[in-house]
């Protein structure tokens, strides 16, 4: 099982700006820019990029800390504030060596897994309107002597399909239900199941400028091609304005540190500078403590800039015949018309992330991707039917890294190929193309998939 490979480092060579002209090494390709590691082994998700500089790579080893700390119950001197309602007490026990949660077979350890709620409309902003008693997410846990919210339970819905060849597929959903609520939850809830993603590679997404983005979105599909991407609209809480949505499975984040501050508060029962309030507040599980916020912007900002300055995997072996002709495949069935595989940042207060000519296999913008994925709720612009499109790099070392091949928003597809087959609407044509290729280009695709 160890066949664990390192390749030089080049980060050990790597001192700041020289690293943008830094050549790839052989067939392994900087998908990050001078942010790239040619690490393949189980920790692949685990650098800081190489062209940090010492202060940043200080403020990336705090950050590590902040992201591995596992707070418990106020008070206490390191990391209290935990709950009283949460769904897991640090961020590393979701993302896992910065990768993504598996599916879990037992529903009592769901560890990544977490629900969005909110009822129908809109609120001021756009936003999801919270569920009277439970907020805007369901929190599984609680701290001792008060109740989590809900249990989870679920059932698999099994379909077989066919490829035009003959072979047989099977596709797996969980069905899920809410069980032991601490009160009756409104029948209206609408839920969103989604998965814990990756963390690497975010500071680069993070300055992608805005124009680069749009200047891809057709909404209204003027190419005809098929295929509308639409950019999601959300309230940046610091600036008090609306944002382009960038992270998440629906782009419902403007940047990393609303994201980390949304996670402590909802995922982890910890108040923030942005998030003051308790995530059950006026609930019955709320406390009375006044040690509000339980974390300061210094941690809140580390913990941000630990998941800006995570390095990119370098692909690996694209000189491989056969990956090249899986890359040729990919294109041609017009997988790359939404996971974009060339974008470049801009500038940013953070020099090691401007200008990076990266290779993210994303658009960041939503996509309607038919009912079959739809969780029928909107999040801001999203609606239902929408997603983000996931970045593909790194998407190969899932296995290594992090022990399992579960992927899309809910952890549904048990490998790549099951991934591909649940694509609908927007991606139909693709998925469709994907399915009449002859068996041998289908793998070729696969190959060169698990090859970033
Ligand atoms: C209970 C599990 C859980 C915990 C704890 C958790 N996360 Fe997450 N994280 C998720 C899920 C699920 C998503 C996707 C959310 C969505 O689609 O809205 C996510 C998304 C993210 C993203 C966006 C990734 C992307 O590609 O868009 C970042 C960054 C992130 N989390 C950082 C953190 C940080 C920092 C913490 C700790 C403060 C944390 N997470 C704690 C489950 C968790
Ligand atoms: C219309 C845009 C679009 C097209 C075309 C498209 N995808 Fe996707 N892809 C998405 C979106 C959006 C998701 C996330 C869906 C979800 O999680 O429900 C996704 C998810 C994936 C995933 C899983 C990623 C993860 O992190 O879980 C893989 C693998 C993938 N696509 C490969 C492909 C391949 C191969 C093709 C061509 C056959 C393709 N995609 C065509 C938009 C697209
Ligand atoms: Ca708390
Ligand atoms: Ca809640
Ligand atoms: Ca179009």
């Amino acid at each position: 099982m160890h066949r664990t490979k390192i390749w030089i480092l080049v980060s050990s060579f790597c001192l700041g700006f020289s690293c943008t002209d830094q050549e790839d090494e052989g067939d392994n390709l900087r998908a990050g820019g001078a942010t790239t590691v040619f690490v393949e082994n189980s920790n692949s998700f685990q650098f800081p990029a190489p062209n940090l500089s010492p202060s940043e790579l200080e403020l990336h080893r705090l950050g590590d800390q902040a992201f591995e700390g596992i707070f418990v119950t106020a008070p206490a001197i390191v990391n209290g504030g935990l709950g009283p309602v949460f769904n897991q007490a640090s961020c590393a026990s979701c993302h896992p060596k910065n990768g993504r949660s598996g599916f879990s077979e037992n529903p009592n350890d769901l560890a990544g897994l977490l629900f969005r709620l909110s009822i129908a409309g809109q609120g001021p902003h756009g936003e999801p309107l919270p569920v009277p008693g439970f907020g805007g997410q369901l929190q599984t846990k609680s701290i001792v002597g008060k109740q989590a919210e809900s249990q989870i339970s679920y059932d698999f819905k099994i379909t077989q399909e066919f490829f035009p060849d003959g072979e047989i597929y099977e596709l797996r959903q969980a069905i899920f239900r809410m069980t032991n609520t601490y009160m009756p939850i409104p029948t209206a809830t609408l839920s969103s199941a989604r998965l814990a993603p990756p963390v690497f590679g975010l500071g680069l997404l993070e300055f992608v400028p805005e124009a680069v983005i749009l200047k891809n979105e057709d909404i209204q599909d003027v190419n005809t091609d098929g295929i509308s991407g639409k950019a999601n609209w959300v309230w940046d809480f610091t600036e008090s304005r609306v944002r382009l949505g960038r992270f998440g499975w629906k782009a419902g984040q403007p940047d990393l540190i609303q994201q980390a501050a949304a996670a402590y508060n909802e995922d982890m029962g910890v108040t923030n500078p942005l998030f003051r309030l308790e995530s059950s507040t006026g609930q019955i599980q709320d406390d009375t403590l006044s040690d509000d916020p339980e974390i300061d912007q210094e941690l809140l900002e580390q913990t941000a800039f630990y998941t800006r300055s995570l390095a990119v995997p370098a692909s690996r072996n694209q000189s491989d015949p056969t990956i090249q002709n899986g890359k040729r495949l990919f294109i041609k069935i017009g997988c790359e018309k939404c996971h974009l595989s060339n974008l470049k940042t801009g500038s940013s207060p953070f020099q090691f992330l401007a200008n990076q000519s990266i290779q993210p296999y994303t658009d960041l913008l939503l996509h309607d991707m038919g009912d079959g994925l739809s969780d029928g709720r909107s999040d801001f612009n999203a609606t239902g039917n929408e997603w983000r499109t996931p970045p593909l790099w790194g998407i190969g070392l899932t296995l290594l890294v992090n022990g399992h091949t579960h992927f899309l928003h809910d952890g549904r597809a048990r490998n790549l190929q099951e991934a591909i087959l649940w694509h609908g609407g927007e991606a139909i044509k693709s998925r469709d193309a994907y399915k009449n290729l002859q068996k041998s280009e289908r793998n070729a695709i696969l190959k060169f998939i698990s090859s970033l």
